[in-house]
């Protein structure tokens, strides 16, 4: 997909584009370094990663272990920078989530709520979701700010801003915490989790080269902590701990109970971020609008959607891999008993005693 500068008005969006995805020569970054510097600092952070522990997992790439946390290598220099360079606002807001937990949906709920007053949600011409997956539109820290081919300049972003990360939230920059930006975490029942996960990464595999991955050895993985930024359990417990912490500052959700109340949670969301809806806003169509416009359906079926591809740090990825099935419980579809069972026990022994539970 080309940066498209003509659909875009003085937003993030244009912003973001611009910055991130013309693989600039120096625009002037947060830290004034040049290009020399820049390109110093990601070699020194690959070589460093490059010297940590690796296995496969449940990843098309190797999976490298820094603190007790799994990522690919250049995702993992991606944190790395991210935590070097980036300066959070007050007022950002900064989603996490887990690879495959509704990330796009997510983006896509947030970005559509935050400039609602900027781009109609029933003017199709001009929203950009009809030309940019939602993942163009909120970009990635450490898959697609800050990678080793681009200097960003996020200083001119008009806020709110709105990033997002896979990182746990024991490795956010220390900027994150510092501002007090809000976080909206999204996770996912396991089970499904792991579901989309290993239908992703087989998608992603190098068809040619390498055989399709069998589910048990995946599950094995899964539950041993082996996925992109895993260990799974560790990481919701990192937010939810947070969030417990610090409520004003991280709003957790789950998936399933957004699939069921998909309103009141854009509401929820809206009113977290600090953009409340007004009493004619609630009264008139525009939730239901932004409901319908970020559904599964509506999304997927965008062109956009079926034959534009995004720039992530590993690559170049068909948007439609990111909208599967879209439901609730399609594991029960994938997975035997036994592996749904060790993956429930796992669940099970991670989670006693922190009463974060998944239907
Ligand atoms: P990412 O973390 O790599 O960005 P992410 O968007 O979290 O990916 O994962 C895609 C999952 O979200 C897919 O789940 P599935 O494999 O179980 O189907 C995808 O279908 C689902 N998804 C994408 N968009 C939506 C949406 N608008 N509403 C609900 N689910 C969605």
């Amino acid at each position: 997909m080309l940066y498209k500068p003509e659909t875009f008005v003085h937003t993030q969006c244009s912003y973001i584009m611009a910055e991130c995805y013309s693989f600039s020569t120096n625009l002037g970054s947060e830290t004034e370094e040049g290009e020399e510097d820049h390109r110093k600092i990601y070699r020194y952070f690959t070589d460093l990663v490059s010297t940590f522990p690796c296995e496969p997992g449940v990843s098309s790439l190797l999976l490298y272990r820094y603190n007790g946390w799994y990522a690919s290598l250049p995702s993992m220099v991606g944190i790395m920078a991210a935590g070097r360079h980036f300066k959070a606002r007050p007022s950002d807001v900064l989603l996490a989530t887990l690879p495959k937990s509704g990330t796009t949906w997510l983006k896509s709920l947030l970005f559509a709520t935050v400039h609602r007053k900027l781009y109609a949600v029933d003017d199709d011409s001009r929203h950009p979701f009809t030309f940019h997956n939602p993942h163009e539109c909120v970009p990635f820290l450490e898959y697609q700010v800050y990678v080793d081919n681009r200097i960003p300049n996020l200083d001119a972003i008009p806020s709110p801003r709105l990033f997002a990360t896979h990182m746990p939230f024991q490795l956010l920059p220390k900027s994150v915490t510092d501002s007090g930006c809000r976080i909206v975490y999204l996770s996912r029942e396991p089970k499904d989790n792991f579901t989309s996960l290993w239908h992703f990464s087989n998608n992603l595999r190098e068809k040619e080269k390498i055989e399709p991955w069998s589910l048990g050895e995946a599950v094995d993985y899964f539950c041993n902590g082996v996925s992109p930024f895993g260990p799974y359990w560790d990481h919701l417990l990192g937010y939810w701990t947070a969030q417990s912490e610090q409520p004003e500052k991280v709003l957790f959700l789950k998936y399933e109970e957004m699939r069921k109340d998909p309103l009141g949670n854009v509401k929820k969301l809206a009113e977290f971020v600090g953009n409340p809806f007004t009493p004619e806003e609630e009264e008139g169509s525009i939730i239901d609008g932004i409901v319908k416009l970020c559904g599964f359906e509506s999304l997927r079926d965008l062109e956009v959607n079926k034959s534009g591809k995004t720039e992530l740090v590993f690559g170049s990825v068909e948007n439609k891999l990111f909208f599967r099935r879209g439901v609730a419980g399609d594991w029960v579809n994938h997975l035997t008993p036994e592996m749904a069972r060790r993956i429930d026990q796992t669940t099970e022994s991670k989670l006693r005693g922190h009463r974060l539970t998944f239907s």
